[in-house]
């Protein structure tokens, strides 16, 4: 046990995240099942809009901060970094800890808001004045507040491990250090440069409600306008964070997979995912179209947003040319890989609508958003997730699972995801309001059919849970296989040891 709680192993730290962000996720799923429960007919189920804004709004939390960021940076990240690097651990193993120990508190403090007080209803972005004293009096926004705080202190004590962990402690050049070492690198920089304008912003707000200062609120002199600066200054740049881990996992695999040497036009992935990052913290009044912009600053938001379609272009013909040639079979890698090219890059086209101004003030609110981000989400960020931890789960656990069951899982949840948020675009076309727990009959049809398949969304995580638990029980041990991948971390025994190295391993590689 005390191996556990107090733990500074990268290994054991990586599998607590594991841990925590299955169960984070396994609640937003639960919330999203209400949702769709609520929305599957017309009428009300739960009865109270109060109650379905808040738990939209945990779902979202618990989705984005407590499910895929842990996951990602704090799952593979500690598990995968070192031993891709070289590295014996992390470079500050002690505060590796401590970044993990708050999450679970900070969790607990989004939760209670659900239960004191009248829930947080105001969405993710925690608008004033819905989220000041006027809108939401009582202590929930407060706790909401506080678990943000919790979690980006949370978040930048990670960033700052990753970037000193990977700055320091690789025995590669910086070049040629994995493509995932890079997104991490990347997105440690993203985090520890936005987050702290997030907490700036809710910092202002609790002191609004609070504090009777007056920053968003017009009668002391404050613009609620302001708030919204503020949190998307941090939200685009947010919504990268949760993309380009994958991105890394995403080229890691297809480089394996395709038995090359390294993903094609390594080093002008390193650029895209670098511009990306970049172009990320000049985009985000792109969330803001109806705010009143003149139309310069509209035009230049547009321009500047479209201008994201080119690196990320780069990345998905790279990965496209990295699979020419190779023979692909329908491993359960590959489906997962193409599954996440092809519905990322859906994601991404109707990411390409909504940056068109004049588009986005008729879809700005509407299930057509929704229907944006869940694919370049549930789609994305979450089948890399998906891919990435089947692929390495033999190195993690040391059990192989059942491939066929795997293929079957993978094409319930392709079915489940695309049938929930296909027809989401159109109820955006045609004017469905997004954060409402009701509709009007017309659009019955095609909320019907988003909710039966997230019912099969639910029935293929169930399958998962079941397929990961059967490899454990029938003790399907591995020592080696062939269809395992090639890299560094591979070379290791399977769970790999507690230490890895005794010594900073020699490369003999290094040459140039
Ligand atoms: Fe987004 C809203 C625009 C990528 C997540 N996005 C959201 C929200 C989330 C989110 C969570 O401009 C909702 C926030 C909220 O609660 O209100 N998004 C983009 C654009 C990209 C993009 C241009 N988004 C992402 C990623 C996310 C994410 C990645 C998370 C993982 N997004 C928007 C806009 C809004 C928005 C508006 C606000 C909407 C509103 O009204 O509220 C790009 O990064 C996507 C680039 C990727 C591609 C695909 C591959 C590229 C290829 C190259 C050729 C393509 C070309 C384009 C030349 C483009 C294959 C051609 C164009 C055609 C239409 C065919
Ligand atoms: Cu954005």
């Amino acid at each position: 046990m005390k191996y556990w709680i107090f733990s500074t192993n990268h290994k054991y730290i990586g599998m607590l995240y594991f841990i925590f962000g299955i169960f984070a996720g396994i609640m937003g799923l639960s919330m999203s099942m209400i949702i769709r429960l609520e929305l599957g007919n017309p009428g009300s189920l739960i009865g109270n809009d109060q109650i379905y804004n808040s738990i939209v709004t945990v779902h979202a939390f618990t989705m984005i901060f407590f499910f895929v960021m842990p996951v990602m940076m704090g799952g593979f990240g500690n598990y995968l970094i070192p031993l891709m690097l070289g590295a014996p651990d992390m470079a500050f193993p002690r505060m590796n800890n401590m970044s993990f120990w708050l999450l679970p508190p900070s969790m607990m403090l989004l939760m209670s808001s659900m239960f004191i007080g009248t829930g947080t209803g105001t969405g993710w972005t925690v608008y004033p004045p819905l989220s000041s004293n006027l809108g939401h009096f009582g202590p929930s926004v407060d706790l909401s507040i506080f678990s943000l705080h919790m979690a980006g202190v949370s978040s930048i004590m990670g960033s700052i491990n990753f970037i000193s962990t990977i700055y320091n402690m690789k025995i590669y050049k910086f070049e040629t250090i994995v493509l995932f070492a890079w997104s991490m690198m990347l997105t440690a920089i993203l985090l520890l440069l936005s987050l702290p304008v997030l907490a700036g912003a809710i910092t202002m707000l609790l002191f609004d409600r609070n504090l009777n200062t007056s920053f968003f609120d017009p009668a002391g002199g404050g613009d609620p306008i302001l708030y919204q600066h503020l949190f998307w200054f941090f939200g685009h740049p947010e919504v990268y964070i949760l993309i380009l881990p994958g991105f890394g996992l995403i080229s890691h695999m297809i480089c394996n997979e395709s038995k090359k040497k390294e993903t094609f036009g390594s080093m002008g992935m390193i650029y895209a995912m670098i511009s990306i990052g970049l172009l990320g913290f000049i985009v985000w009044a792109h969330h803001m179209f109806t705010v009143g912009m003149d139309i310069d600053t509209r035009a230049y938001f547009t321009s500047a947003t479209m201008i994201i379609a080119v690196p990320t272009g780069i990345k998905i013909f790279s990965w496209l040319a990295s699979m020419n040639g190779m023979k692909i079979k329908m491993t359960v890698f590959n489906l997962w890989l193409l599954g996440f090219i092809f519905l990322f890059t859906i994601g991404g086209l109707t990411g390409i609508m909504l940056s068109n101004s004049s588009i986005d003030i008729i879809l700005h609110d509407t299930y057509y958003v929704v229907a944006h981000f869940h694919y370049v989400l549930s789609m994305g960020a979450v089948f890399a997730i998906f891919g990435s931890f089947i692929y390495w789960y033999p190195l993690m656990f040391g059990f192989m699972m059942n491939q066929y069951w795997l293929k079957i899982q993978f094409f319930m949840m392709f079915i489940g995801v695309n049938l929930t948020f296909f027809p989401q675009h159109f109820l955006g076309l045609s004017g469905m309001p997004r954060r409402y727990s009701d509709y009007p009959d017309s659009y019955y049809c095609w909320n019907l059919i988003s909710s039966m398949g997230s019912l099969i969304t639910l029935f293929s995580t169930f399958m998962f849970f079941f397929i990961m638990l059967e490899s454990m029980i029938s003790n399907r041990l591995l020592i080696y296989s062939s269809v395992l991948g090639n890299s560094v971390e591979w070379m290791m025994t399977y769970p790999v040891n507690y230490h890895t190295f005794y010594e900073i391993p020699k490369l003999l590689l290094y040459k140039n």
